[in-house]
């Protein structure tokens, strides 16, 4: 797909986008080795769960066990040390729903929670249930642990590949209400479950890597319980979690990071060039912007090449004379480690000129390195006009 465009007249003030989340090969000339990557990307800022939120209650195993004893859980002590493992919380899970409507609800049952984002961490300090309030301590301890918590939300999925990811402990589980348009590592999704591991754990981190292949609105159900002892529930999710690379790194998952680090060519100037050219001669504003991190070792850069006459020739972007950087230049050189987590990915922008044909490549240069480093990442990469 080229990214040519006819512009019809620019209403003034209106600000168009064309982006690239790092997930658009198709946008782009690759020279040398430069390609797509997922060792390190920066999500979009695109809610990737689509409109809604979500709704969480938390239930007291001992004081839901006594209201229902259906569940078999005759001995309120089984939902702690007591040898029963996860059964009690599956009982639970399995049996008893979200309430609905407004409280007051049954005994046992605190909520509804809306959080923005799912983050829940007990330690023997003070406990957050999903937001500043210490219920635990509130609630003369009930809920400080032998507790189970439900979360639901709508989701509405797009084409793409979602990465959900959980942080718990002890037994988490992630399920989809609709399975259809879903792959997983290549093959339909059978059941419902994205991530199940509702088992008594030390802190664990699950990760599912999801193929949406169709547009999807689901109920996605996330289940939680902590037995014992500190608790975590983390939960997040990212679309195409992809970027661009002058050098991608090989998958290891043996490896620290899950990847074996290849760095960039030596001696080489290769770039990653716009498919294609915009038409910006009548925007009375344009605007490229992208985020980057990188590790580039001695004598070795990365600029940012601007065309306005469809690639016959270049000018580095701090020739541009008006239209340079946003602080005067998008170079960067080495010796330089600016990789996350410990550094933030960077947001750049640069003005791009105004004129009938406009490309940008990015740039990786080697020539005069004795040896190089793990390369530039780049991602959502936007032309605004
Ligand atoms: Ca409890
Ligand atoms: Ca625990
Ligand atoms: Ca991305
Ligand atoms: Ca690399």
């Amino acid at each position: 797909m080229s990214v040519r465009f006819g512009f019809s007249p620019i209403i003034s003030g209106t600000w168009s986008a064309w982006e690239d989340n790092g997930n658009n090969p198709s946008n782009w000339i690759f020279e040398g080795s430069w390609g797509m990557t997922n060792h390190y990307y920066n999500s979009s800022t695109t809610e990737a769960l689509g409109p809604g939120e979500w709704r969480g209650f938390i239930f007291d195993c001992e004081q839901i066990a006594a209201a229902n004893p259906a569940l078999g859980i005759t001995e309120p002590w089984w939902c702690g040390d007591g040898g029963r493992g996860a059964a009690p919380y599956i009982a639970i899970a399995n049996n008893i729903s979200n309430p609905t409507g407004a409280g007051p609800y049954p005994t046992g049952i605190l909520g509804p929670f809306t959080p923005e984002l799912i983050d829940y961490r007990r330690t023997w300090g003070p406990d957050n249930f999903f937001g500043p309030t210490d219920l635990g301590v509130q609630h003369g301890g009930e809920y400080a642990d032998t507790v189970f918590a439900r979360f639901t939300r709508t989701a509405s999925l797009v084409p793409g590949v979602y990465t959900f990811q959980t942080r718990s402990d002890d037994g988490v589980r992630l399920r989809t209400s609709v399975n259809t348009g879903m792959l997983l590592g290549g093959s339909p999704l059978v059941g419902n479950d994205l991530i199940n591991n509702f088992n008594d754990h030390a802190e664990t981190v699950d990760t599912v890597v999801v193929q949406v292949t169709q547009a999807i609105t689901t109920e996605l159900t996330l289940e939680f319980y902590n037995k014992w002892s500190n608790g975590r529930l983390l939960f997040s999710v990212s679309l195409d979690d992809y970027s661009y690379t002058d050098s991608p790194n090989t998958p290891n998952p043996l490896a620290t990071g899950g990847f074996d680090v290849v760095t960039s060519i030596r001696y080489g100037n290769s770039s990653m060039m716009l498919n294609g050219t915009f038409d910006l001669s009548s925007a009375p504003n344009r605007r490229l912007s992208y985020d980057r991190v990188w590790n580039l070792a001695n004598n070795q850069s990365f600029h940012i090449d601007i065309s306005t006459n469809g690639g016959f020739t270049w000018v580095r972007e701090w020739d541009v004379g008006a239209y340079a950087g946003s602080d005067g230049g998008e170079s960067v050189w080495g010796n330089w480690d600016f990789l996350p987590p410990s550094n933030p990915w960077q947001r750049r922008e640069v003005i791009l000129p105004q004129s009938a044909n406009v490309m940008f490549r990015f740039r990786m240069e080697t020539i005069a390195g004795s040896s190089t480093s793990d390369g530039v990442y780049i991602d959502n990469i936007a032309v605004q006009y």
